[in-house]
C-alpha cells in the first residue's frame, strides 16, 4: 500500500510543472496557434498548444507519479491506480491566448481520494504563480493571500464568464442584466482560474459562473479557500460556482438564485 502523498510535495510538483508548462505555451504561442480546431461550437476553440501542453503535463505527471490518474480538458481521462488524480487545464483562457490577451493560465490540481489537496495556477505572461495545499495557506509566489473585505454585494466588484453555446450565453447575459445593478461593477477576464485567484488576492471581491468544468476551477478554488474566501462549489460540474469574500458570497449566491430561470436547467 503506497503511503498517502504529502500535500505540500504535491503542491511543489504542481508548481514546478505549471511553471514549465507556462514557459512552453508562452514561448511557443506563434506556432501553437497556427492550428486551431473547434469543439462544442464555432467559438469553442482548441489550439495545437492546448493539446501539446496537456500532453507535456500528462507525460511529466506519469513520470513523476506512475499510476496516478489525469483528468484534463483535451485528452481522455486516465484512471488512477493510486487514489491520486491530477485535474489539469493546459490553457485556461484559450480565447485570450489565441487573441494575444495576456490573461490565460495553466491550472494543475492534485486530488486524493476525491478531495483536492493541492494546486497551482500559473499566469505565464507575468510569471505569477498562485499556489496552495490544504492547511498551508494561499500564496502568489511568496506573498500570502487573504482576499478583500467588501461591506456588501452592492459595493463588490464581481467577475463572471460566459459559455461557448450561444443559447447559454444569452441566458448568462440575462442573469447578468438582472444582477449588474446590484453590484459595484462587473469584470469579464476570460479565465475562470485567474478570476478565482484574483478574488483570492482581493483584485476582485467575488466571482460566479455556471457551466464550468472541474479543470477550470479545481486548483483555483482550493487557493481561494486557503485564502479564507467562501467557495460555493457546484454539486454538478455544470452548476453555479460562487467564490467570494465571506461577507458577500452568500448574499451574491442568493441574488443569483433569485434570477436564475428554472427553464435554464442550471443544476444546484
Ligand atoms: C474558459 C473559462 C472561462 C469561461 C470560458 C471558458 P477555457 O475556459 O476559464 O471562465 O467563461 O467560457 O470556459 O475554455 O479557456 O479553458
Amino acid at each position: 500500500m503506497n503511503a498517502r502523498p504529502d500535500p505540500a510535495a504535491m503542491r511543489d510538483l504542481a508548481v514546478d510543472l505549471g511553471i514549465r508548462a507556462g514557459r512552453l505555451i508562452r514561448e511557443g504561442r506563434t506556432e501553437g496557434i497556427r492550428d486551431v480546431q473547434t469543439k462544442t461550437s464555432d467559438v469553442d476553440v482548441v489550439t495545437a498548444m492546448d493539446k501539446a501542453c496537456e500532453s507535456f503535463l500528462i507525460a511529466e505527471l506519469q513520470a513523476a507519479r506512475p499510476g496516478d490518474g489525469v483528468y484534463g480538458e483535451e485528452h481522455e481521462e486516465r484512471s488512477s491506480e493510486t487514489g491520486v488524480r491530477w485535474i489539469v487545464d493546459p490553457i485556461d483562457g484559450t480565447v485570450n491566448y489565441l487573441y494575444g490577451i495576456p490573461d490565460y493560465a495553466v491550472s494543475i490540481a492534485c486530488e486524493i481520494d476525491g478531495v483536492v489537496v493541492a494546486g497551482a495556477v500559473v499566469r505565464p505572461e507575468s510569471d505569477e504563480v498562485y499556489h496552495a495545499y490544504v492547511g498551508g495557506g494561499a500564496y502568489r509566489d511568496d506573498v500570502a493571500l487573504h482576499g478583500s473585505t467588501p461591506q456588501s454585494v452592492a459595493v463588490s466588484l464581481v467577475a463572471t464568464g460566459f459559455g461557448y453555446i450561444a443559447t447559454r450565453r444569452q441566458q448568462q447575459g440575462a442573469l447578468l442584466a438582472n444582477v449588474i445593478g446590484s453590484v459595484r461593477d462587473i469584470r469579464r477576464i476570460g479565465s475562470a482560474a485567474l478570476d478565482i485567484c484574483y478574488a483570492a488576492e482581493g483584485r476582485i471581491d467575488a466571482y460566479y459562473e455556471w457551466g464550468l468544468h472541474a479543470w477550470d476551477f479545481a486548483a483555483a478554488t482550493l487557493i481561494a479557500a486557503e485564502a479564507g474566501l467562501t467557495v460555493r462549489s457546484p454539486e454538478h460540474e455544470d452548476g453555479l460556482l460562487v467564490v467570494g469574500a465571506p461577507a458577500v458570497a452568500d448574499d451574491l449566491a442568493q441574488l443569483l438564485h433569485i434570477h436564475i430561470d428554472p427553464a435554464w436547467g442550471v443544476p444546484a
